[in-house]
């Protein structure tokens, strides 16, 4: 799916801005829409839950109503016109003068309705747009049903305390650790086109000696034209290197500029399509992916991860988008001397690809496939529905962002169940993975974030094209014993060392409370944090196939209430207004000292 941009043909209206708001409840919409009266106000992009202090809005559990009046100027009469969500979290009906034109299900990907014989233009039409934000078994992040909890069902056993949970009321209970915020998170746009138009480019690109080779395929759509589609490719100086006439095609572009990540340059080029009177301009860097023995290529050089996992969150937006923030966050990753980090646990927003596009940040793209597990007593790959929706997402996702060159690798969830259910597993994650490799026109690996279970007994993180793992030996387990800690990591490793793969981890790390200080370091400050970091990174030095380090969290992050969680989760390498803990200087040192490229000589 096209990204909307504005040039010479197609236009945008923005529907940023105020909108009119009420909270429902679990009710379906239908019964409510005409109800919608004193509306409160809201910010549209963000989540609402933390923009009014108040317990309804922040423990919102149902249904919540954005409305708005809108009308399309008479001057956009010939163009095709489409309404367009980059993310409505979770599920999304939308409603034109009250009637439903469209429903979506999953909360981080964009969806569209073609509204050119909804709204006429001139018009003053009312957009209503009824937001669920119910976690279960069927959604992706997936939550525990209604109220019942199967985590966190503290001191099981004691009477008094499960006849108490039945005055619960229903409530999310997420089977995830990041705040389930939800509303309109991402931009609402009305973006135009020609009636004959550009509907979808693929790009490939690939490296032959010091050429660069783009093979594009362009898929168009509305009323047939009979003018040839046209490819011109511009470099950063808006020189034309290379063109071609058709639908299909493979272009050479002589002395080629690579895309490098960063502090390498990395160089983008522009695909500049025309169809009929249609123009769209698509960024593209020329780049390769491959894996190769216990090594992670990028333009045929051994590549060293260094960086984090991430969240979209931030105070007062909550996971909503933040451009301002993005750009805060891009640059200390490069302070940090950092080179990558993922998207956990969901796609992020357009905005910040094209952001590492042009920063050169590699990214590991992420599915919201966070959850599949219920411990011992429930095997999720036959409890919960979400198969054939978590099908559909990684369709969208990689629909979305396939011509990204800062996006090096799927990663198809984080840490399922893989111990309890092992064949039941390997069954559902080895069909996704397959489809993954099937649908990306550019082939790129594809992993599963692994979470720290019996990985002995795990059978299907060994299949993946990189081994991603997420560790936490000295915090969760072992707790305050570095060295017990290093002890059994090293066992671990040993392990994976024999499987003869890329490993990576892609979370490690302790809750720390900025501030807090201790000369003999203990858990939960400052000292201890670095203690446990340089443990690690002691034990992943001395492993040629170890690829790299992408530590948890970026920043200090809200979850929902807990008794381990003061305040949110504390493991931020910042906090969560962005100013650095200890271990923030400790990493830009080591990472300063460790090069992008050939850190482990194979
Ligand atoms: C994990 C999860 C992440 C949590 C983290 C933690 O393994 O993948 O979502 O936030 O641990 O801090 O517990």
């Amino acid at each position: 799916m096209l990204y909307p941009r504005i040039n010479q043909i197609r236009s945008i209206i923005d529907l940023s801005g105020m909108w009119n708001f009420k909270l429902g409840d679990e009710k379906e919409p239908k019964e409510y829409l005409e109800k919608l009266e004193d509306m409160e106000v809201i910010a549209v992009p963000a989540s609402y839950n933390d923009q009014k202090d108040v317990k309804e809005y922040r423990n919102h559990y149902g249904w919540a109503y954005y409305q708005k009046e809108i009308v399309i100027p008479l001057c956009f009469k010939e163009q095709r016109r489409v309404l367009r969500f980059d993310a409505v979290t979770h599920n999304a009906k939308v409603y034109i003068n009250d009637k439903l034109v469209m429903k979506h299900k999953g909360g981080f990907l964009p969806f569209e309705v073609d509204i050119t014989d909804l709204i006429p233009v001139g018009s003053t039409t009312n957009i209503c747009i009824a937001v669920d934000n119910c976690v279960n078994y069927s959604t992706l992040p997936v939550g525990n049903e209604e109220n019942i909890a199967f985590f966190g069902s503290d001191n099981p056993g004691i009477p008094s305390v499960e006849a108490a949970k039945r005055w619960q009321k229903k409530q999310n209970i997420p089977n995830f650790d990041f705040f389930n915020y939800a509303g309109i998170n991402r931009p609402v746009r009305i973006y135009t086109t020609p009636s004959s138009y550009i509907e979808d480019i693929i790009l490939v690109p690939d490296i032959d000696g010091v050429n660069g080779i783009v093979k594009y395929e362009i898929k168009t759509g509305g009323i047939l034209c009979d003018k040839e589609v046209s490819v011109e490719i511009i470099d950063a100086e808006g020189k034309c290197v290379g063109s071609s006439i058709g639908k299909s095609g493979t272009i050479v572009i002589s002395n080629a500029n690579f895309w490098w990540p960063w502090p390498g340059i990395p160089y983008l080029y522009q695909a500049v399509v025309t169809y009929g009177e249609d123009i769209y301009k698509e960024t593209f860097g020329i780049r390769t992916i491959t894996v190769e023995g216990n090594a992670f290529l990028i333009n045929g050089k051994p590549f060293y991860f260094k960086g984090f996992s991430k969240h979209e969150d931030s105070a007062f937006h909550g996971r909503g988008l933040d451009l301002c923030l993005n750009v805060k966050d891009i640059n200390l990753i490069h302070w940090m001397n950092a080179n990558s980090f993922r998207t956990s646990h969901y796609p992020y927003a357009e905005e910040m690809y094209e952001l590492c596009d042009r920063e050169g940040i590699v990214v590991i793209d992420e599915t919201p496939a966070v959850g599949i597990g219920g411990g011992e007593q429930i095997n999720p790959y036959e409890t919960f529905s979400v198969k054939e929706h978590h099908r559909d997402v990684i369709c969208d996702l990689i629909a979305r962002d396939k011509n990204h060159p800062c996006v090096v690798m799927w990663s198809l969830g984080n840490e399922p169940d893989t111990e309890h259910f092992p064949q039941s597993a390997y069954d559902y994650w080895h069909s996704l993975y397959q489809l993954a490799h099937k649908l990306d026109p550019q082939d790129r690996p594809v992993t599963l974030v692994c979470c720290q279970n019996n990985y002995e007994k795990d059978i299907i993180t060994r299949t993946m094209d990189v081994i991603c793992i997420n560790r936490y030996y000295g915090w969760y387990n072992l707790s305050g014993d570095l060295e017990a800690a290093s002890y059994g990591l090293n066992i671990e490793l040993d392990f994976w060392e024999e499987i003869g793969k890329p490993v990576m981890i892609t979370e490690y790390g302790a809750d720390t409370v900025a501030g807090l200080h201790n000369c003999v370091p203990e858990m939960f400050s400052e000292e201890f944090q670095v203690e446990f970091y340089k443990m690690y990174s002691e034990v992943f030095d001395k492993r040629k196939f170890f690829i790299g380090e992408q530590v948890w969290n970026f920043a200090d992050f809200a979850t929902l209430q807990g008794c381990m969680r003061p305040d949110g989760n504390r493991k931020g390498i910042f906090t969560r207004d962005r100013r650095p803990k200890l271990i923030a200087h400790y990493f830009r040192k080591r990472w300063e000292d460790i090069p992008n490229f050939d850190y482990k000589k194979r």
